[in-house]
């Protein structure tokens, strides 16, 4: 019987995962199928291999990277944290619980360096279309390898969509945009905050961007920030040069109005507006269609496309967990696909666990239970697989922890520490407070 052929988009977190799943099952002897990880960029780590371009890369394609020069680990890493590699198996101790950037994509790499599983991926090679052959149940796929830059096919029996959802920009229109005096830009092409130094600005939004690059740019030395919320503020303990407005109405010249009436001069404005799930590469019948949510529409399990269940998508969900739940994710798709994992044949048995999914993330707005119900999802996907299973509810802890410390401190939560649920040891206090850490190299961070 000739092997099965798997291709996986992209190579970032989720996609390294599926790489790391499928070798993991090699390790042990199992025979696994041919797989082929396409990537657009010309590394991986996806959102954490960063880049100082904005607009289009070097290849003419849309620049995946979102991430920005002095990007710090928005929540605890002992909620992130690999079962099957630990901080201190990579670092060779423990380390603090707030990795930068740089450090965080060194760690990412370290795993799937050591799993040698780069062999499977071809770079610069961004998938341009994927098509369902009905007659002989499998698909084709279009790839543009850069390298030679040349179009070419190939067929495979799954594919395995890892393509993330946080680049393609959310832009919305205000009245006044096209003629304000400054700067427009999405927090998709923000990358380094001292531009903003000695600036009024303007972040529209009310969740992680809008928190984190006012933060950044507040570190960095902007004069005054002003966010604008559409829906409800984030309503933390705010530093005195930082104003939390309602929705924005419209721009004159550089004065933004918002919808109380109040209004303020501003030297930029940053859309701190979220983004799509966007996939050019896909036809109607293969394209997801979600919100970015908790309960993704139509994924059986959160990972299997219902109109398709040879179809699958890894870390579409909203991400409370992020590394670990691709893995669950990743092992889980790796079973079923190698057959030791039935999924079910109508499609209305899918679709019904896709209801249930909804209904119970929908039955409360609280955010500790938002955070246990991920928690939870993660574990309901391990216990189906050989994945090391980790003190799921020790990670939910170090989140909550984290929402109480981002209360009492927003520009202080970064100094706290918290126990690693894969080794048990507590991380070290970081040597200098986030604020005043300037200098945040890898080299500098791992100096404690
Ligand atoms: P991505 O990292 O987006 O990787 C997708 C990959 O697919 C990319 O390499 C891309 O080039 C490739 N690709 C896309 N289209 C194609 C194509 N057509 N053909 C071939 N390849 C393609 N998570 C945390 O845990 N901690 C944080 O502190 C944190 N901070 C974040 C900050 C920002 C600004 C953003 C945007 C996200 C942050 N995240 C954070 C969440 C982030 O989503 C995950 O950490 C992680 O990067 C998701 O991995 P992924 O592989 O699913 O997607
Ligand atoms: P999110 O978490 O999707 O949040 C988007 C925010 O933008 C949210 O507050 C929205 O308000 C707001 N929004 C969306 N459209 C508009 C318009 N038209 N006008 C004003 N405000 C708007 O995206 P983030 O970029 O913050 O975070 C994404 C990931 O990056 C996150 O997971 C982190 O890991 C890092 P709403 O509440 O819907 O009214």
């Amino acid at each position: 019987m000739t092997k099965k052929r798997i291709a996986i988009i992209g190579a970032g977190p989720s996609g390294l995962a599926q790489l790391r799943a499928f070798q993991s099952a090699a390790n042990k002897g199992e025979e696994i199928p041919e797989i082929v990880c396409f990537e657009k960029q010309d590394n991986w780590g996806g959102l954490w291999n960063y880049t100082w371009r904005t607009g289009l890369d070097e290849n003419g394609e849309p620049v995946h990277c979102s991430m920005y020069r002095y990007l710090w680990s928005n929540g605890p890493k002992e909620g992130l944290e690999f079962a099957d590699y630990s901080f201190e198996e990579h670092f060779g101790k423990q380390i603090a619980s707030y990795p930068p950037r740089a450090v965080l994509f060194d760690y990412i790499e370290g795993r799937v360096k050591k799993a040698d599983v780069r062999k499977w991926i071809r770079f610069n090679s961004p998938i341009r279309w994927v098509e369902y052959n009905e007659d002989k149940g499998n698909f084709t796929v279009t790839v543009h390898d850069h390298a030679k830059d040349s179009t070419y096919k190939e067929d495979f029996d799954h594919v395995i969509c890892a393509s993330g959802h946080f680049s393609t920009p959310n832009v919305p229109f205000y009245p006044g945009f096209d003629t304000f005096n400054g700067r427009v830009l999405h927090a998709h092409d923000f990358r380094d905050a001292r531009e903003f130094a000695g600036k009024d600005i303007l972040l529209l939004g009310a969740s992680y961007s809008a928190e984190d690059i006012g933060s950044q740019c507040w570190k960095y030395g902007a004069k005054t920030i002003t966010t604008s919320y559409r829906t409800a503020p984030m309503g933390f303990k705010w530093p005195d040069n930082w104003e939390e407005k309602p929705a924005l109405e419209s721009v004159d010249g550089n004065t933004a109005t918002f919808v109380d009436g109040t209004s303020k001069k501003v030297d930029a404005i940053i859309l701190c507006t979220g983004y799509k799930h966007f996939f050019s590469f896909l036809p109607d019948d293969l394209r997801l269609k979600t919100a970015n949510r908790l309960a993704t529409a139509d994924l059986y399990k959160g990972v299997v496309y219902a109109h398709n269940p040879k179809m699958f998508y890894l870390g579409m969900q909203d991400q409370w967990f992020t590394f670990n739940m691709f893995d669950a994710q990743a092992w889980w798709v790796r079973d079923a696909i190698m057959g030791k994992i039935e999924i079910p044949a109508d499609k209305e048995t899918l679709l019904a666990d896709v209801k249930e999914r909804e209904a119970r993330e929908e039955a409360s707005d609280d955010v500790k239970y938002a955070i246990k119900y991920q928690g939870d999802y993660v574990l309901e996907l391990i216990e189906e697989t050989d994945y090391p299973t980790f003190d799921v509810a020790g990670a939910c802890q170090a989140f909550y922890e984290w929402k109480g410390h981002k209360a009492q401190d927003i520009m202080a939560f970064r100094n706290n520490s918290y126990k690693s649920v894969i080794t048990g040891t507590m991380a070290p206090v970081h040597h200098t407070p986030w604020k005043d850490a300037l200098d945040d190299s890898l080299e500098v961070y791992l100096q404690n």
